[in-house]
């Protein structure tokens, strides 16, 4: 069996994110993650907060608190909500941890030993009043173009230009607010990607083929464009500091480098602190996952387009530039993005569902399944509650919870508290046993592929073939004139319940493990669902006692669509 290291873009640390961001990233990984698992893989699931950077230094200015602590407390904030989630990470790590700094400083040095980092001079605003270089974001003023007058040095949010801070009308820093600004010269380290240009595109050459279309076209483009050498300093109090030992001037003038420059080697840095987080007596070899393992690991990335060119160039170039094996990525996983009503989700107004209010409202695996089965995969993809609400009813309400009570629920009434054994399995139960296998197959291929809204429609084919074989049979009536084939129905049945369990449990966790629980099986090890007892469907056999849990899913109605609507705004007329 492979060995599988799987990342998902690590999510900026400042403020809980909308359901967007997770459907793009970490939602699918923990999905791919669970199959591979249940397939019997080695899997190390790694993410991280992405700490460092103005957002995380700027929030913490808002609410006065020390950045530090700030990052600590959002950090766990959001591990919560993802907990919630039940996202199985292996470790969700801190981009401000000491593994980070450690890793990422010795990338630094080793580029800088191999030449391909370079000090150069820019000017950049100076603020005497606050006694620092101001990074981009750090100036505010009037937008020379819609005249916007917050906007920022780096980008008007409102016209969305990129901007230069000294294209600003009465700029002034976005810290104290003073207009006494000079332009001074600065020294910053510069990654000299330019020099790593043909070696990058060789890389990308032998991996395009099998990444998906939106990965690949990006990285193409942006090897197209060809690569720039790029500043990986910022004055910023919060980051990873340049180490003095090979930069002494830049060091003691608080140079930190750049946010992109060391968030990616957090994968590498959230390894160690998994690995150095081991409990007493086991050991965890972080660096085999990353070292020397280009035979031995798969590696699978997830995250949302607009990251693709940091993880398809930058990163790689970065590994490519130190010259020492570190385990490049196998295969992309880029999504587009997940619209609210076909419009951006938005933190300020107050538009669309954020990972903590969907929790508040319903369970994670009414989000799980819509979201992977909706996912931003071949375009964008809108979320609305009125197809929200239909899923919901229709896939999860109808087809596999009304399913499972009907079956287990008339079955006790009938036959009592044990699996009935009723006549052997006949013609009928052989034809669906066949379509059963020739839909887990489907459904496998699908999620080896990486594939989710197909792997998701084979899913739900697995669960409708249920529901036609019920409709057949009709156990109901059965009852009167055949009640050992009425039995032989049900026992089937809940053979396809506890099959289900096994292998929704990537989508749905929670209601797969409520549905497993409903039977008393001795040693129910069964981590997947072999092809024969796809056919066979009889895992499950009679005299096992059983329980009804209680209804999997409630259905959505019109009073909470409304409500939904009412609460999460944003809804164009
Ligand atoms: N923090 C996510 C974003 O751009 C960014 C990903 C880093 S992955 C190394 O929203
Ligand atoms: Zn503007």
């Amino acid at each position: 069996m492979a060995r599988h290291l799987i990342t998902s873009a690590l999510p900026y640390i400042n403020g809980i994110k909308h359901l967007g961001n997770m459907v793009g990233s970490m939602l699918p990984a923990d999905v791919y993650s669970r199959y591979l698992r249940q397939r019997g893989h080695e899997v190390l699931y790694i993410c991280a907060t992405d700490e460092h950077g103005t957002p995380a230094e700027l929030a913490a200015k808002e609410r006065g608190v020390p950045v530090d602590t700030f990052c600590a407390q959002a950090h766990d904030a959001q591990k919560a909500v993802y907990d919630g989630f039940e996202l199985a990470f292996d470790h969700f790590g801190r981009s401000s941890s000491e593994q980070n700094r450690g890793i990422t400083q010795h990338f630094a040095r080793r580029l800088n030993e191999n030449g391909f980092i370079e000090e150069r001079a820019i000017r950049q605003v100076y603020s005497p009043t606050d006694g620092r270089f101001l990074p981009d974001r750090y100036v505010e003023g009037t937008c020379p173009h819609c005249g916007y007058d917050k906007a920022r040095g780096d980008q008007c949010e409102n016209c969305t230009r990129v901007l230069d801070p000294t294209d600003l009308i009465n700029p002034r820093s976005a810290i104290s607010g003073s207009t006494d600004l000079e332009v001074r010269e600065t020294k910053h380290l510069f990654l000299l990607q330019s020099k790593l240009q043909h070696e990058v595109e060789a890389w990308v050459s032998l991996h395009e083929e099998e990444w998906p279309q939106l990965a690949s076209s990006i990285a193409r483009k942006w090897l197209t464009e060809g690569l720039h050498d790029r500043a990986i300093t910022r004055d910023l109090d919060w980051g990873v500091p340049v180490p003095a030992d090979t930069w002494p001037e830049l060091a003691a003038e608080g140079k930190v480098f750049y946010v992109w420059f060391d968030a990616p080697i957090e994968y590498i840095g959230a390894t160690k602190e998994w690995a150095d987080a081991a409990p007493a007596g086991e050991v965890r070899d972080w660096k085999s996952w990353w070292y020397e393992a280009d035979d031995t690991v798969r590696y699978t990335e997830f995250m949302a387009k607009d990251n693709v060119p940091f993880h398809t160039v930058m990163f790689p170039a970065t590994e490519l530039g130190v010259r020492e094996p570190w385990k490049k990525v196998d295969y992309v996983k880029a999504f587009n993005w997940l619209t609210y009503y076909g419009g951006k989700f938005s933190t300020s107004q107050k538009r669309g569902v954020f990972t903590d209010h969907a929790l508040d409202i319903l369970p994670a695996d009414y989000w799980r399944y819509f979201l992977i089965a909706n996912a931003p995969e071949s375009d964008d993809s809108s979320f609305t509650w009125e197809h929200f609400t239909t899923t919901v009813n229709k896939d999860l309400a109808d087809t596999l919870g009304n399913f499972v009570n009907r079956v287990l629920s008339f079955s006790r009434k009938r036959f009592g508290d044990e699996v009935p054994a009723g006549a052997a399995a006949g013609g009928t139960e052989a034809k669906l046993g066949e379509e059963i296998a020739g839909l887990l197959a489907e459904y496998e291929t699908q999620m080896e592929a990486l594939q989710f809204r197909k792997a998701a429609a084979a899913l739900r084919a697995l669960w409708s073939a249920g529901n036609s074989y019920l409709e057949e049979k009709a156990p109901w009536l059965e009852i009167k004139t055949d009640p050992d084939g009425a039995a032989l129905t049900l026992r089937t049945a809940m053979n396809l319940i506890h099959l289900y369990s096994v292998v929704s449990e990537p989508f749905i966790p929670a209601s797969a493990k409520a549905m497993r629980s409903a039977f008393a099986l001795a040693d129910d090890t069964a981590v997947w669902v072999s092809a024969d007892e796809a056919k066979s469907l009889d895992a499950v056999p009679a005299g096992t006692a059983f329980t009804v849990p209680p209804v999997l899913f409630a259905k959505i109605t019109d009073e909470d669509l409304e409500s939904y609507k009412e609460r999460f705004g944003g809804v164009p007329e």
